[in-house]
């Protein structure tokens, strides 16, 4: 007989947090705020309210430090609050995308991910928690300003007696019966693998027949080897199925896959300063002929050739775009692109091209969800190595491994040869973005308003500068808005823009998803329609010169040289 224990709702006293507000994509804080009193419960609550009451959810995240007991609280609270079904992963371990294909794929209400996605993890360092909606996608604006509005005088959570203790380590199906005194409701909890789902995704989507005999059959000269680094986050396991088990690449392409709480005390960030290993592994071993990184939850991902050769997410997101229709899945509905404000808009040339149309968000997945509902866009992509398509409604890592192996096995070239003949057919988008970690957040506010001074004054319109021997001009300057073409809403102060005459571009902005002080975030792009074969400092050397004097950057933060380059 099913054992189906008996649980009582309770209401408890608590004091509100005034710092809940979500950044970019969730809350993120270090993980002694969350474990202050009542903090991870208010927050919970907060969201529950916020987004309506959801009554199905699934529950999990990328396996950091604070994940198991931040999922238990969650339980707790959502049987209380009248959730009545909550898929959770095995082991609390799902990837952002995978936790995307699970509410799509159940149509549930909505789902709570435990991730703080790149940023590092342990006692000391951060976590986070996000609302996903019934779309899959990252909840909207109007959601996620509502979680902190209702947090910031939020002083009553309910939970259950006698609290749940979920065991996450087996497959299984759990019934409680909850009581508010006067009626009964059941409250059930199914522990899942996500892996079978993501997979048969994938398999919809890609031809595995094609890309295992390209690839990976004995028809293949001299074997396609590959590194695929997983940075001890949540991914190993999927690129392992996947991968190994179903394309049948060797075990040893995939590696750093078991998910560690602390992602072995390194930042699992993809991109070429937190993933040295692989960029040098690729460098001394020129028979390894394509590379890729995931960060902490698996939604990011670095796309690398042989040599280490570096292709930039607003390349990969054009050449994806390039090859899209020769996939079926895609072929016999094409819609547009989109990507966000600070991206190149290499893709935007490809979609020219192909006579499709191209929206510009703003930063942060959540700004694609209505488009790709609405079927207005079928790929898009951000700069700070995110890419998805309409298969969900976030940005996929594995997914974009799949694309780049997919156009590999096609076209039987090598990532570099691939991303020059892209130059060479479209031109090249020269871009660099330069971070800034760990400023003041003051430090970050003086910078954001002398820009904003800038645009107000306007007195650097036409102003022009001597670099080298190019003379550049100031064009304009602005702060970018978004309008939502579906619903209306505008999201306003999404980074400074200055454009200069002769082309070039250069970005600021905060970073919204650090746990504390500020990142700021400086962006460079110039464009050339010939000479693409060029060093991106050198190209880009006098734009962010420019940028840099007239942000005076490096007089508010006292820096001579940014924390990351990509
Ligand atoms: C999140 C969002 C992305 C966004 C990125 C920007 O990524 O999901 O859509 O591009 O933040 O971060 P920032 O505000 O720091 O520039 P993730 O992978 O951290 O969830």
């Amino acid at each position: 007989m099913i054992h189906q224990p008996s649980v009582e709702i309770v209401r408890m006293s608590t004091s509100p947090y005034k710092d809940q507000k979500p950044g970019t994509s969730g809350l993120r804080k270090k993980v002694k705020v969350f474990q202050q009193d009542n903090y991870t419960e208010n927050f919970i609550q907060s969201t529950l309210l916020a987004a309506g009451n959801p009554k199905t959810l699934v529950v999990g995240g990328d396996g950091r430090y604070f994940s198991k007991e931040a999922i238990n609280i969650t339980a707790n609270i959502c049987a209380a609050n009248g959730v009545d079904k909550m898929f959770v992963a095995l082991d609390g371990i799902l990837s952002t995308p995978a936790a995307s294909c699970l509410i799509r794929k159940f149509g549930l209400d909505g789902g709570i991910l435990m991730t703080a996605s790149h940023n590092p993890g342990g006692p000391s360092e951060d976590f986070g928690i996000k609302y996903n909606s019934n779309n899959g996608g990252p909840a909207p604006p109007s959601i996620t300003d509502k979680i902190s509005t209702i947090a910031s005088t939020l002083d009553e959570y309910y939970t259950i007696k006698p609290a749940i203790k979920l065991d996450l380590s087996c497959l299984d199906i759990k019934e409680f019966k909850v009581h508010d005194g006067i009626t009964m409701r059941w409250f059930s909890v199914v522990i899942i693998n996500p892996l079978d789902y993501y997979t048969q995704l994938m398999k919809e989507i890609f031809d595995f027949d094609m890309i295992k005999s390209q690839l990976f059959g004995k028809s293949r000269v001299t074997p396609f080897r590959m590194s695929i680094d997983c940075m001890h986050g949540v991914m190993g396991p999927f690129a392992r199925r996947i991968l190994v088990d179903e394309l049948g690449a060797p075990a040893s392409s995939v590696v750093n896959d078991i998910p560690k709480e602390d992602f072995s005390g390194k930042h699992p960030d993809p991109n070429l300063t937190y993933a040295p290993d692989l960029v040098s592994k690729l460098r001394s071993d020129p028979h390894i002929e394509f590379g890729a990184a995931f960060d902490g939850d698996g939604d990011r991902c670095m796309v690398l050739g042989p040599s280490g050769f570096f292709v930039t997410p607003s390349d990969s997101l054009a050449v994806m775009a390039n090859f899209i229709d020769q996939i079926p899945y895609y072929s016999s509905n094409l819609a547009g692109f989109s990507r966000s404000m600070p991206t190149a808009p290499a893709v935007d040339r490809v979609a020219a091209a192909k006579g499709l149309k191209v929206y510009e968000t703003a930063t942060g997945w959540k700004f694609f969800g209505n488009l790709l509902d609405q079927a207005f866009i079928s790929l898009c992509g951000e700069e700070s190595f995110g890419a998805g398509s309409s298969h969900l409604r976030e940005k996929d890592g594995l997914w974009t491994v799949m694309m780049w192996l997919n156009i590999i096995a096609i076209t039987e070239c090598n990532v570099k040869q691939i991303v020059i003949k892209h130059w060479t057919q479209y031109g090249r988008d020269y871009f660099l973005r330069y971070d800034y970690e760990n400023c003041d957040a003051e430090q970050g506010e003086r910078l954001m308003d002398h820009l904003q001074q800038l645009i107000k004054d306007q007195s650097i319109v036409g102003k022009r500068c001597l670099c080298g021997d190019v003379e550049y001009e100031v064009e304009s300057i602005d702060n970018f808005s978004y309008y939502d073409p579906i619903d209306g809403s505008v999201a306003k102060d999404q980074g400074v823009r200055i454009f200069f005459k002769t082309g070039e571009r250069v970005v600021f902005r905060l970073s919204g998803t650090g746990s504390s002080g500020a990142t700021i975030r400086g962006y460079f792009s110039s464009y050339r329609a010939e000479h693409v074969i060029g060093d991106p400092e050198k190209v880009l050397s006098p734009v962010i010169k420019m940028g840099l004097k007239i942000s005076k950057l490096e007089e508010f933060t006292g820096r001579s040289k940014p924390t990351v380059i990509t």
